[in-house]
């Protein structure tokens, strides 16, 4: 937590500068962690699939090896090719080059509190944020509270993965609820448990797409996050932001804060929760945009982190149509390493 709120403040939330018009911006946050209003929660309950996650502990969840990778929870996806980012999309998207991936697979739903509990019992594992003692936690303002771009980002002390808002917030009855508050290289720990690694970010995208191609990719990909197509699909599949952001979610998806990990439709990689929930972290290095003249931008084995930041790709529950249009498979934001949020989770992945 070294130099927050400065240093850290300035790189986890870049996207301020990188905006255009009314959707500019990056990623808002929970006023609370619970269901949204219960007219429209029950609707959209009533809708929706039944969470996949169950009690957010895969059958056949446990530790492995590099040699044996434990695969519980894991769904397959297919060798291929895509072009990463979207030029119709914020700067930092732009100017993909094609990349070709051998087949690999990655979690069905973002790692889950139970499934992070389950480790850190069997190895002790203390988090950079419990070292700490203090992490970054999203605060609405207050009824009348003068809204200052970004002061909704506190530095709460006690805030860990046990305590996502802080002092007296918890995870009871959130077991397949996403983990957060968890650093990159908490997660690098986890995975290493399981014998599995964090996805590339081309990884990632890759498996956000689902296999979409052509109109439908561009249509999940679309900036003018506004239109009546786009929302239709988003409401389905990603937990997101709806009203004015940070002071009012009406969480008319369900849920205000995070969900429990699959209640939202999955895409066609049978993957939940990509484009929502929560922001996810890969193992890639921020370099900025996807360097036009650089064509190894997006690598398909990654890129190792040189810098002080790392991508998180997708959105979460903060975002929202007036300020951050980044509930897209080619949503990236940079994560300064070692910083943990209450809106920054991960899934992992296995590459034979
Ligand atoms: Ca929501």
């Amino acid at each position: 937590m070294r130099g927050w709120p400065g240093r850290a403040a300035r790189i986890l939330l870049a996207g301020a500068a990188l905006g255009a018009g009314a959707a500019s911006a990056f990623t808002p946050a929970p006023p609370g962690d619970g269901r949204g209003a219960s007219a429209s929660a029950s609707a959209s309950a009533s809708a929706a699939p039944a969470c996949r996650a169950g009690s957010g502990l895969p059958a056949g969840f446990g530790p492995g090896s590099e040699a044996a990778p434990n695969r519980a929870g894991m769904k397959p996806v297919p060798v291929g090719r895509f072009v990463p980012g979207a030029d119709a999309g914020y700067a930092e998207e732009r100017g993909g080059r094609e990349v070709a991936l051998p087949a690999f697979l990655i979690d069905e739903h973002e790692v889950t509190n139970a499934q992070f509990a389950a480790f850190v019992r069997a190895t002790g594992y203390i988090t950079e944020a419990e070292r700490a003692g203090a992490s970054a936690v999203f605060v609405a303002p207050r009824p009348g509270e003068a809204v200052v771009p970004y002061g909704w980002w506190k530095q709460v002390r006690g805030a860990d993965w046990r305590h996502p808002q802080g002092p007296g917030s918890g995870i009871a009855g959130k077991a397949a609820h996403p983990v957060v508050q968890v650093s990159l290289a908490d997660a690098e720990a986890y995975a290493r448990w399981l014998g599995r690694r964090l996805p590339t970010e081309a990884q990632w995208e890759y498996a956000a797409l689902g296999g979409l191609t052509g109109r439908a990719a561009r249509l999940a990909n679309a900036f003018e996050g506004n239109t009546a197509e786009f929302q239709r699909l988003l409401r389905r599949t990603a937990n997101t932001w709806q009203g004015s952001f940070p002071d009012r979610d009406r969480g008319a998806d369900g849920w205000r804060g995070t969900a429990p990990a699959g209640c939202f439709a999955a895409n066609g990689y049978g993957l939940s929760d990509m484009v929502g929930n929560v922001w996810e972290l890969t193992r890639d290095g921020w370099t900025g945009d996807h360097a036009a003249d650089d064509p190894d931008a997006v690598r398909p084995d990654g890129r190792a982190p040189e810098g002080r930041a790392t991508v998180m790709k997708g959105g979460s529950f903060l975002c929202s149509p007036d300020f951050c249009v980044r509930y897209r498979p080619a949503s990236r934001q940079p994560l300064e390493t070692g910083l943990a949020t209450s809106h920054v989770g991960f899934r992992t992945v296995v590459t034979d």
